[in-house]
């Protein structure tokens, strides 16, 4: 009866030790997530660049092309004015090249400084966008 209860014990006081293990295991797991997050974002932000293009166009349907090609991965920010022209990028050098973005652009009919849209890609934006 006694060994019993105290078998009963001891497995009760394991189980109890292999679950704060547990919780510790996630709790130092979460930590070192958080810790790795912050370190990450800290090491984006110092290699963030930003840098202003003018990007021919003229409506806000160029606003929402423009803004949606050149916001490929590592672009964390792409702001067109219809007013100015100007497409302001916020962007991760070691991974994105502001020469392809602008390749992008000519390529869905856009003029840049360093590329022109052909006529094939120019005519084939709707009315409204036609800006030559
Ligand atoms: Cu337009």
């Amino acid at each position: 009866m006694s060994v019993n209860s105290n078998n009963k014990n001891n497995l009760k006081i394991t189980k109890m030790k292999t679950l704060k293990l547990f919780l510790a295991a996630i709790i130092a797991v979460s930590m070192s997530a958080t810790v790795s997050a912050q370190t990450k974002d800290h090491s984006t932000m110092a290699m963030t660049k930003t840098e202003t293009i003018k990007v021919s166009g003229k409506c806000e349907s160029c606003k929402a092309r423009i803004e949606k090609t050149a916001k490929v991965d590592g672009v964390t920010k792409a702001v067109w004015s219809d007013k100015t022209k100007m497409l302001t990028i916020a962007y991760n050098p070691s991974n994105v090249k502001i020469d392809d973005i602008q390749k992008r652009l000519a390529a869905v009919g856009h003029d840049t400084p360093k590329y022109k849209a052909t006529d094939k890609a120019y005519n084939a934006l709707p009315g409204c966008c036609k800006y030559r």
